[in-house]
């Protein structure tokens, strides 16, 4: 049976609550991308990126998973092939929705990685500047989190997945961040069919073979309620 790989974007996890980065009044309306998500941003003003880091963790620890998020876990249990979800999203909503070894390419809230050594652990609600790394004790610990100008993670498990998929699903997403952005373009080129679930179409709209406009919450539910009936 075809293997299913999701791509899914802050718009997924919109109806929990969560802001997206470039809806109306979204994460970058308040905040210059270049001050709180890039290296230089945290170098030149690390207080502003943990209090802008701090915030998003606080909310999504408090926020719950939604009919989306299960229903993708759903999929993951009742369909007979590999369902492979890969996440923009820095929030842990997808486990909390039941979903299995979710990939987070851009990193994850919760996540807390030392600069100077590379050592990860959890992630304290809120962090401080300077708090020391308990590997080494650099005062060197930074969101464990993807910024402009970073590597992805995960690219190459994420590719493969790409290049063995029969079926492509973009949620949530508007489709003006690489790589994820070109990830249709992969899948289309393995042969794979693709579809974007959204509430409006993305930049990227066109290169998908399908488009389900609408809330997650109502169209990824009836999607995978089809997907399930169909197989
Ligand atoms: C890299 C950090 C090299 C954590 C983020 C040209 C080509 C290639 C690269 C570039 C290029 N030009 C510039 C670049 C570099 C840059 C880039 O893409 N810039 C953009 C601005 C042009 N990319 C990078 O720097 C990346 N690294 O390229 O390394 C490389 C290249 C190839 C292979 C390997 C390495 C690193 C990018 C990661 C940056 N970090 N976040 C955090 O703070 O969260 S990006 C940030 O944007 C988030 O991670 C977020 O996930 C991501 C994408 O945003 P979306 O999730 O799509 O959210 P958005 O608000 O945009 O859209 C929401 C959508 O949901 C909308 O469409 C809306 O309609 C929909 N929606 C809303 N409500 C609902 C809904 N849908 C359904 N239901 C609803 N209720």
């Amino acid at each position: 049976m075809e293997k299913i790989v999701i791509l899914t974007g802050a718009g997924i996890s919109a109806e929990s609550g969560l802001g997206t980065f470039r809806d109306e009044g979204g994460l970058w309306a308040q905040h210059r991308i270049e001050d709180v998500a890039t290296p230089e941003g945290f170098a030149r003003d690390p207080a502003l990126v943990h209090g802008f880091y701090n915030a998003r963790r606080v909310q999504a620890a408090e926020a719950q998973p939604n009919a989306a998020h299960k229903a993708l876990a759903r999929l993951q249990r009742d369909w007979p092939g590999e369902v492979i979800i890969v996440t923009q999203n820095v929030d842990g909503l997808h486990e909390a929705g039941g979903a299995q070894s979710v990939i987070h390419m851009h990193g994850t809230l919760a996540g807390a990685l030392c600069a100077a050594c590379g050592h990860r652990w959890t992630a304290p609600p809120e962090m401080a500047v300077g708090e020391p790394c308990p590997a080494c004790a650099a005062p060197t610990a930074r969101p464990d989190v993807v910024w402009f100008g970073e590597m992805p993670y995960h690219m190459d498990s994420i590719y493969d997945h790409l290049a063995g998929a029969g079926l492509f699903a973009a949620i949530g997403t508007s489709g003006q961040v690489y790589p994820a952005a070109a990830f249709v373009h992969e899948a289309t080129m393995s042969g794979a069919r693709t579809v974007e679930l959204n509430l409006d179409p993305s930049t990227g709209a066109s290169s998908f073979d399908d488009v389900v406009l609408g809330p997650a919450t109502e169209t990824v539910p009836h999607w995978v309620d089809q997907m399930l009936i169909s197989q």
